[in-house]
């Protein structure tokens, strides 16, 4: 069983969100998502979600390319992760190119292109506008 590890924020839901994960699908037969928690998100990136953790984690589990959530709690977990579920890929978005090669020596990398002209922010500052 190839199993393959994204991590992210998926605050606001959308179809850029799931074009990722659908390909990371594809690149093996179990898909784990380590879902960034509120503090983490706050921490570390500044960003203050819409949706709460636990409101973020039941979405994503409702995604049937998606087979286990579990929390993205530091920046240094990534290691660890691919060493506890025997990861073989690991699969990010393009606007991260780069920043986990680190990571080649335990597994594939793989950097997607991003799906252009959507993200949770242009939502956020385009509600009502449609
Ligand atoms: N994404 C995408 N296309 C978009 C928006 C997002 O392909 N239009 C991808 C991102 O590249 C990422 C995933 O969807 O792979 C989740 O995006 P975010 O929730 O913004 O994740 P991010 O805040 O980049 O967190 O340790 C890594 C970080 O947790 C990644």
């Amino acid at each position: 069983m190839r199993k393959v590890i994204t991590y992210g924020t998926f605050d606001l839901l959308h179809y850029g969100h799931i074009n990722l994960l659908r390909r990371a699908k594809e690149a093996g037969d179990y898909l784990i998502v380590a879902l960034s928690t509120d503090e983490f998100n706050w921490k570390e990136k500044q960003k203050k979600c819409y949706f709460s953790y636990e409101e973020r984690k039941q979405m994503v589990e409702a995604i049937r390319y998606v087979d286990l959530v579990i929390p993205e709690e530091s920046w240094e977990q990534k290691v660890s992760d691919v060493k506890e579920f025997r990861v073989d890929t690991f699969v990010i978005g393009d606007d991260w190119e780069g920043k986990f090669d680190f990571l080649k020596e335990y597994c594939e990398v793989l950097y997607l292109p991003r799906t252009p002209e959507i993200s949770t922010t242009q939502i956020k500052n385009n509600l009502g506008t449609r």
